[in-house]
């Protein structure tokens, strides 16, 4: 087996494929770029929640009930927040705040959030390499009846009630590509770019959308294999299918591959919508059925060798 693999990912589902990439590639293989339009501003911290999502599960210590932050945690901090009035509708725990912390006081010293990503997957122990789409603020926006909308504001203190209209990437067209991505994409010995099963409208298109991007990876020649993360025609979790239809939108794997166009070879799609597939091929994609609901590490690391097989990169 040879070649590197460039990982895109968002935050939960995106992870468990990444869990699985992990499990199967050793280190030098494998650069996992993540989404960072979630991330916002916070009681003077930088919350960065598909980073968190990522390094947490790749450090097995993510809470796999809830689906996000650690696994474990304790509220204390949360609970005195919330008496001393403080925002309490996004919810810190205490471990996770320690991470949280480490981050904040490494930004106030002056470095970069690649910089910063990779100091603290190493002390959690993540060997392969993590980095953020870019060092520079990308902030993920939603247009409702009531304005745009910032995203953890509508995901999380809003539960993803209102009804979107759009989606905008704010500081998207001036950011720049992080170190590590750019590197990962100039790599001789690139074999494939894989976008894990994330929502296409909110967690992969903030990474399209740095600029010049797109037109990289349209330069290259090496297969992008995506995984879609629609199951039985809807989303497992997550605002995908509400989203999709709130768009104009059919949810299905069709309109989801017509939304990355061109830029995707290969699209996997799970064994309950096998039906998707002719049509998916009638479009000149390759479509490959499989089940793609990752509820173990067994699931994880069977799905990974699939994406790896497609881009021929398995023995
Ligand atoms: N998601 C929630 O639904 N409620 C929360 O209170 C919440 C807190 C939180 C704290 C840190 C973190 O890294 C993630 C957190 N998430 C929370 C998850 C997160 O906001 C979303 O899952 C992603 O942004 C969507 O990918």
């Amino acid at each position: 087996m040879s070649g590197h693999i460039l990982a895109l990912s968002g935050g939960v589902g995106g992870a468990k494929l990444a869990a699985g990439l992990c499990a199967v590639l050793p280190p030098e293989q494998l650069t996992i770029a993540v989404n960072t339009g979630d991330d916002f501003e916070h009681l003077g911290l930088t919350i960065c929640p598909d980073l968190d999502s990522v390094t947490y599960a790749l450090a097995g210590l993510n809470d796999t009930v809830r689906g996000w932050g650690v696994a474990d945690e304790t509220w204390q901090a949360m609970a005195m927040l919330s008496r001393l009035g403080g925002p309490d509708w996004f919810n810190l725990g205490d471990r996770d705040l320690g991470l949280h912390l480490t981050r904040a006081m490494h930004l106030r010293a002056g470095e970069s959030l690649s910089e910063i990503t990779a100091r603290l997957t190493v002390q959690l122990g993540i060997a392969h390499r993590v980095v953020p789409m870019s060092d520079d603020p990308v902030r993920t926006q939603v247009e409702t009846d009531a304005g745009w909308l910032d995203f953890q504001h509508y995901f999380v203190r809003e539960q993803c009630r209102p009804e979107v209209r759009g989606v905008r990437f704010a500081g998207a067209d001036k950011a720049r590509i992080s170190p590590g991505f750019i590197q990962a994409l100039s790599r001789p010995d690139l074999a494939a770019i894989v976008i894990c099963p994330s929502n296409p409208w909110l967690s992969v298109d903030p990474i399209l959308a740095l600029p010049g991007l797109r037109q990289q990876i349209a330069a290259l020649t090496v297969p992008v294999i995506a995984v879609s993360p629609l199951v039985g025609g809807t989303a497992l979790k997550g605002p995908l299918a509400k989203l999709m239809a709130e768009l104009g939108q059919p949810v299905t794997n069709l309109a989801l591959a017509a939304h990355y166009g061109d830029l995707l070879d290969h699209l996997v799609i799970d064994e309950t919508d096998a039906a998707d597939a002719e049509a998916l091929r009638d479009t000149g994609l390759c479509a490959t059925v499989t089940q793609t609901v990752m509820r173990s590490s067994a699931d994880r690391e069977r799905l990974a060798s699939e994406v790896l097989a497609l881009a021929g990169k398995v023995d």
